[in-house]
């Protein structure tokens, strides 16, 4: 059996001590630079009317649709004078709490990789297309980024009791695959979602899925998937309401953590409040 060779990755050069790379922008290829256009060109016909307005704004905000990968020292200096976020080179996935620790401090850890041309349509780790054009555009949003500066000063006290798994769900649930009221409508704003032609589809206009008002703990308490679409969608209010979350009292939640019960990814409650209860055609295929 041939063996799958690991996809290549370009090399990180010198790590540092809180895992941050220098971006070497100068060593990205034609390729690279044309891969990058080539994954943005196919979210910017898919986005208009299902991404939310606060991430269509964003876009042109920190001039991210300007060609080739970008060079994360001069995205920086664009999003800082919006929100004082910067975006960090980091050799891939981080220790939970260095990767805490920089968003507490407002730096957003992004892979400096760029997937290759075999894995255009999935890729397992986040690269710089997942990272930049997916979680960074929102921290333009001074609510959106405010959130997340709070969601990484959660995370010492989280790893200290033992309860990162709970904010994990918090991250998953929102941060990567969010839905949001906008009008009448639901919107996307969760990254993984944002970066993935088919998931936007599906987490919006997909009969199989539910789609559930976010509750904090609901959420807290909820198993997801890694590794395909999600079972169930969470829909927040706005970054406010999703910022007043943030402010919430964890400790008690995670004092009373041990007496809740672990609801499964595509588990519907009494207490939910159902925007769309979904036919789960989807994981039921044969
Ligand atoms: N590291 N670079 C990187 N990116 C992530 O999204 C990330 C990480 N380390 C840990 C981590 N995420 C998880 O702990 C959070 O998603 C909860
Ligand atoms: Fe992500």
């Amino acid at each position: 059996m041939k063996d799958i060779e690991a996809p290549t990755r370009r090399p990180t050069g010198p790590v540092a001590a809180d895992f941050t790379i220098d971006q070497r922008w100068d060593d990205y290829t034609p390729d690279e630079h044309a891969r990058w256009d080539a994954l943005l060109a196919r979210m910017a016909k898919l986005l208009p009317g299902r991404a939310c307005q606060a991430y269509l704004d964003a876009i042109d905000k920190i001039a991210l649709s300007q060609g080739g990968v970008p060079h994360m020292g001069r995205l920086s200096d664009r999003l800082e004078k919006l929100t004082g976020w910067r975006v960090v080179p980091v050799s891939g996935l981080v220790p939970d709490e260095v990767f805490f620790d920089h968003l507490a401090n407002r730096r957003f850890p992004s892979g400096a990789f760029i997937r290759g041309a075999e894995e255009f349509d999935y890729i397992e780790e986040p690269d710089i297309f997942h990272d930049i054009f997916g979680h960074v555009p929102l921290l333009a949003d001074p609510t959106y980024a405010a959130f997340m500066q709070a969601y990484g000063a959660g995370g010492a006290r989280a790893i200290r009791e033992g309860k990162l798994h709970m904010l994990a769900r918090l991250y998953w649930y929102t941060i990567e695959f969010g839905l949001i009221v906008q009008g009448d409508d639901l919107r996307l704003f969760g990254a993984g979602i944002m970066s993935s032609p088919t998931e936007t589809r599906f987490a919006l206009e997909d009969p199989s899925p539910n789609r559930i008002g976010f509750d904090l703990e609901r959420v807290m308490h909820t198993d997801y998937r890694i590794d395909d679409f999600q079972e169930s969608y969470f829909v927040i209010d706005s970054f406010e309401a999703l910022l007043d979350q943030a402010y919430r009292d964890f400790g008690a939640i995670y004092a009373r953590a041990e007496t809740m019960p672990t609801y499964a990814p595509g588990d519907i409650l009494p207490t939910d409040r159902v925007y769309h209860q979904g036919t789960g055609a989807y994981f039921n295929k044969d």
